[in-house]
Formats: structure tokens, C-alpha cells, sequence
């Protein structure tokens, strides 16, 4: 992307380039999700930029068209993993997983893509590991290399992978959980890894899986740092486009549905059949993912659910009782982007994460407090816009229920607890 352009507009389906893709759903224009503001900007007026997803006839692959330039979006990056313990028992998992496949760890170098605040690499280094995180954002490479987590504060590109080759030597494990979603030009994201990873190396791969987001409707996943939507039969043309082959495939119940997926080089041999592969792709196509009918009924369910919590909220506000957030997650701003909720129903949103605190949401300018705050404050309802942790706010502040608090849960549908 040229240097300064704030957006651009791609034609072609980032997996196969087919110029054969349909729109299903448009969420209008808003700003940046996690494009959270401080108190002084409130009164500069936010840039907004288009928000609609696209299925791709050809190869059945779901995107996003309209690209944010990534410096707009993740040089200054609030958002960091380890506020969720879950988040953090994945991690561990997962570093225990790929340890497993490694000869020697202790020899090994691992580079993770994307490592925001080192969160991963800490496991990784706890085997004695060499690491190294490869993150956009300023902010957060300080705090880690502060941490002990060696960061280059980069996007991951080919030019940046030579980079990294030259100066720590090519990795025996490369790492992405929760970024290649993020990355416009996936061709190029397997060439940087062909770059930096040795042979016999692995290639992890974590992302929020497609079939979860349709089948548990969710659409606020859908936004602008996330501009591919995964699923197994697209990921794996590219998979194979590169040389490489899937040796393994998890599904995770972190951030409402995930998959975890295990890359090597083919290195000339014939691609070795995958038995967790093949039954997900035919279950992706039993459950129709690859038929564009799944998609204009799972737009029509979103309205559903808009009308219903709209409904919900606006009879709790007339019965004069008061309601907060609870997260303050990127998806929780199209949420209320998308069912117009703001400061007229949430008085407030409490959120762990210390960055976000203080800050006000994009659009909406709900003010954000740390969860401290519901200690105090007699709040009736809690809109859980952090849905994907659920279990785990509402067991944090039971207190909250205690003392007759409901939680009010939105997707997959809406709840009241
Ligand atoms: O891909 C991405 C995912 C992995 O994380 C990024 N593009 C951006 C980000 O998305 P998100 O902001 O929707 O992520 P989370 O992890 O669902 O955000 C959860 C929010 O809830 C955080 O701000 C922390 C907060 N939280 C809280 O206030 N109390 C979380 C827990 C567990 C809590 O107890």
C-alpha cells in the first residue's frame, strides 16, 4: 500500500484472485475499532471508513475489500491478550503443543508474528527457547523488549522478513495467532514465511474459525482489522500454493471459535492426507459454507437479534434502570456501531485493559472506567460486550449478581443472566 494512502479498495478474492466476489453483508462506515479517544479529541470529527464482507463465488473465501492502511491501524495498538485468562491458558497450550514438535527447543528460535505484548513468548521462553516477536506496534514492542521478549517493531512483509533473516537467522518455529486476518496480501505472508523459516521448520497458524462466526452470529468479529474471515478449504489452496501442507488442525473455543493449524514444507513429497482436515472441510461443506444462500440467512439473523436486544434495552431504560458495558473489545464497537447503542443506554463500560481506561469509544464516545468501578457503583444490567469471555466476567463479578445484577449476553443470542 503507497505510503500515505489512508484506504484502499481491492477487486480480487485474496486467495484464488478471482474478481467473482459478493457483498452479504454491509455494516455502513465507522471508525477504526480499536480507534478508542481521549477526552480532548472527542470534538475532532473521526474518520469513518466502509465496513462490508464479501463471499468469493470461486473459492468461497470471505473478505473484506476496503483496506485501512495498517500504520493508521496498528502503530499505536491498545488491545493486548493478556487481560483474559483464557487467553493465556491458549497460549500456554499452544506453546506447549508446538514445543512438542520441535527437536531441541532449547536450540530453537521462534518467531512469532504479530506478539503485541510478548504474551506467547513468554511460554515459549520458559523452554529456554531463543524468541522473537515481530509487531507494528510501537507501544506495545517497548513494553515486551522491557519484558525480556526481544521485539522488532515491523510489519511482517517480505522486505522486513529478509530483515530479521539477516539479523537473528532463520526460525526453526514461526508463530501467528490472531494476525494473519489482519494482512492484506496473503501471498505475501507465505512467502515471508518461506523466507524466514528453516526447513524442517513449522508454521502455527490461530484463528477465529468461519464456520463459528456464521453459525454463532458473530458479526461484530466482522471489522476492519480483520480482513479475511478462515476457513479450511480456501486456507489450504494457498497452503498448497506455497509448498507447504497442514499436519494439523485444531479447533479452540477461544474468542467464540478458533482454529489452530500446524504448516510444513511438502519439500517434493507428496501431501500427506490429514484426517482432521478432510472431516472439517466436508463438514464446512455439509453446514453450507460455501454456498452464498448461509450467508444472506446469517445477515437476516443479525436483524433479528438487533431487534430483539434494541427491544430489551429500551424497556430496562423506560422501567429507569441503568445499564453498563462490560469490555471494552473492538467487536463491542460495531455492536453498538451497527444497533446504534450509546451513551443514551450505557452510562458507562468498565474494561480490564489499563490502556482503555480513561479513553472513550470510537463513535459512540461511551466513557471507559476500569472494572473497579462495579465494586461501587449500583448498575442493574451488564451488556457483556466482551461475549467471547463471558464465563470469565461473570465469574470475576459475582458480586455484581450478588447484589441482583443481570448480565445481559448478545450474541450468539441474547440472554439475560
Ligand atoms: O483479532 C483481534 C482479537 C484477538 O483481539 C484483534 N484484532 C483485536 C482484539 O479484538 P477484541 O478487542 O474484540 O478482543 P477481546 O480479547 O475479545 O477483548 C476483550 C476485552 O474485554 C478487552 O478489552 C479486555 C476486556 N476484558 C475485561 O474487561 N474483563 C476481558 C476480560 C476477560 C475481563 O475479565
Amino acid at each position: 500500500m503507497e505510503k500515505n494512502t489512508e484506504i484502499r479498495k481491492v477487486e480480487k478474492c485474496r486467495i484464488c484472485e478471482s474478481k467473482n466476489l459478493h457483498k452479504f453483508l454491509d455494516l455502513g462506515s465507522m471508525p477504526i475499532p480499536n480507534g478508542f479517544l481521549k477526552q480532548e479529541s472527542l470534538n475532532i470529527k473521526e474518520k469513518k471508513y466502509p465496513l462490508a464482507c464479501f463471499f468469493c463465488n470461486s473459492c468461497g473465501f470471505v473478505q473484506l475489500t476496503h483496506v485501512v492502511n495498517p500504520k493508521i491501524m496498528f502503530t499505536n495498538y491498545v488491545y493486548i491478550p493478556s487481560g483474559a485468562r483464557v487467553m493465556m491458558n491458549n497460549f500456554s497450550n499452544l506453546a506447549n503443543q508446538v514445543s512438542k514438535k520441535l527437536k531441541n527447543i532449547k536450540k530453537s528460535l521462534v518467531v512469532d508474528i504479530g506478539s503485541n505484548d510478548g504474551s506467547l513468548l513468554k511460554f515459549f521462553k520458559s523452554y529456554n527457547a531463543k524468541v522473537l516477536g515481530i509487531d507494528p506496534a510501537k507501544n506495545l514492542a517497548k513494553i515486551a523488549t522491557k519484558n525480556g521478549i526481544p521485539t522488532e517493531a515491523l510489519l511482517f512483509n517480505e522486505k522486513n522478513a529478509k530483515k530479521i533473516v539477516k539479523k537473528w537467522g532463520k526460525a526453526t518455529a514461526i508463530t501467528a495467532t490472531n494476525v494473519i486476518a489482519h494482512i492484506d496480501d496473503l501471498h505475501e505472508v507465505f512467502k515471508s514465511v518461506d523466507l524466514m523459516l528453516d526447513d524442517e521448520g513449522i508454521f502455527v497458524t490461530e484463528f477465529p474459525y468461519l464456520l463459528d462466526l456464521v453459525e454463532k452470529n458473530q458479526f461484530d468479529t466482522i471489522y476492519h482489522e480483520h480482513l479475511s474471515y478462515f476457513s479450511l478449504k480456501p486456507w489450504n489452496l494457498l497452503v498448497e500454493k506455497f509448498g507447504f501442507e497442514i499436519i494439523g488442525v485444531r479447533r479452540l473455543l477461544i474468542h467464540g471459535g478458533s482454529i489452530r493449524i500446524m504448516h510444513k514444507r511438502k519439500n517434493g513429497k507428496k501431501t500427506t492426507k490429514n484426517k482432521t482436515l478432510e472431516y472439517l472441510i466436508s463438514l464446512e461443506e455439509d453446514r453450507g459454507l460455501y454456498k452464498i444462500k448461509t450467508y444472506e440467512n446469517f445477515a437476516k439473523r443479525l436483524e433479528k437479534i438487533k431487534t430483539e436486544l434494541k427491544n430489551l434495552l429500551y424497556k430496562i431504560k423506560k422501567d429507569k434502570k441503568k445499564i453498563i458495558g462490560h469490555g471494552a473489545p473492538a467487536k463491542g464497537n460495531v455492536l453498538m456501531h451497527y444497533f446504534d447503542i450509546g451513551k443514551e443506554t450505557l452510562d458507562y463500560i468498565v474494561d480490564s485493559t489499563p490502556y482503555k481506561q480513561g479513553l472513550f469509544t470510537p463513535e459512540k464516545h461511551v466513557p471507559i472506567y476500569s472494572d473497579e468501578k462495579l465494586k461501587t457503583d449500583e448498575a442493574d444490567y451488564s451488556l457483556i460486550l466482551a461475549w467471547n469471555f463471558s464465563d470469565e466476567i461473570m465469574s470475576k463479578h459475582r458480586g455484581f449478581k450478588k447484589r441482583g445484577g443481570k448480565f445481559i449476553i448478545p450474541i450468539p443470542e441474547v440472554k439475560i443472566i
